[in-house]
């Protein structure tokens, strides 16, 4: 066993995967479950598509369930969507269904990556490239170096489509107008920010208001009821695949 193979083994397969993912049909910030819904369908239709994940793990919020009893809940019409992935529901009463949360996240995740999805876990969307009003890219680097306050530049990659599926914070949205004198399709032209918890509500808005928020920049998931002044909803994920569906459908209207 040569070590030195097994460090240049992973260094080449890294760098050659990293590289042909410079320029993308679609770059999702966020592998929660809106990202990774939308990344699987978007995949599998054919689309070159990455997530670039600021944590190891991919998931999100749906690991710890609800205040970390790890199960989730679904509503009737997402129903369809965990069944498509293979993913066990249990009716807990009518039109409310149960799945184990860590089921859920890695058989979302297992089916992305097989899709042809690249995943870039550890790495964070810090800024975007913006030619003539439209989004053109994301600027990434190690979420290692961000935590560190380390001053390294950064990198960029290309995609004719960005997803802010980062869930709360919105933050490619916020960035958006932070470093940009732009306005947003929103009613007042900017960021609203989440309201308090209202479930109902907020399932609807977050699969309505799935969308281009800005040429070349669409949301979906929580970051679409954090940016357009929505209700946030708790351990409820219909709303999250639903968005993450809808998303994918728009991205590939385009194509
Ligand atoms: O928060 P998250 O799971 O987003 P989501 O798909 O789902 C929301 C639910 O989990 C839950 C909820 C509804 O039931 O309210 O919160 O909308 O996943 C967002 C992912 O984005 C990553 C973050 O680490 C998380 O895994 N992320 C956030 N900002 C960045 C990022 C960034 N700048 N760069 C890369 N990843």
């Amino acid at each position: 066993m040569d070590e030195v193979i097994v460090s240049r083994a992973i260094v080449e397969r890294f760098a050659q995967k990293f590289a042909q993912s410079m320029d993308l049909d679609v770059a999702i910030v966020g592998g929660g479950p809106s990202g990774l819904v939308a990344a699987y369908y978007l995949a599998k239709a054919g689309s070159r598509v990455a997530i670039f994940e600021r944590k190891l793990s991919i998931g999100g919020g749906m690991w710890g369930g609800g205040m970390l009893f790890n199960e989730i809940v679904i509503q009737e019409e997402a129903k369809r969507i965990l069944d498509e992935f293979g993913i066990s529901t249990k009716k807990f009463q009518d039109e409310y269904y149960t799945a184990d949360s860590v089921e859920t996240a890695s058989t979302l995740c297992s089916f992305a990556c097989r899709a042809g999805v690249k995943v870039f876990n550890g790495i964070s969307v810090e800024d975007l490239m913006v030619r003539e009003g439209v989004v053109i890219g994301l600027v990434i680097n190690w979420t290692a170096v961000e935590m560190a306050s380390l001053h390294v530049d950064p990198l960029v990659v290309r995609a004719k489509f960005v997803v802010d599926a980062t869930g709360h914070p919105a933050e490619v949205v916020q960035v958006l107008q932070r470093k940009n004198p732009v306005k947003i399709k929103t009613p007042s032209g900017s960021f609203l920010g989440e309201r308090s918890l209202w479930a109902e509500a907020a399932e609807l808005s977050t699969v309505e208001n799935t969308g281009e928020i800005f040429p070349g920049l669409y949301i979906a998931g929580m970051a679409v009821n954090a940016t357009m002044g929505g209700y946030r909803m708790g351990p409820i994920f219909g709303g999250m695949l639903l968005s993450g569906e809808k998303v994918a459908k728009q991205i590939q209207d385009r194509f």
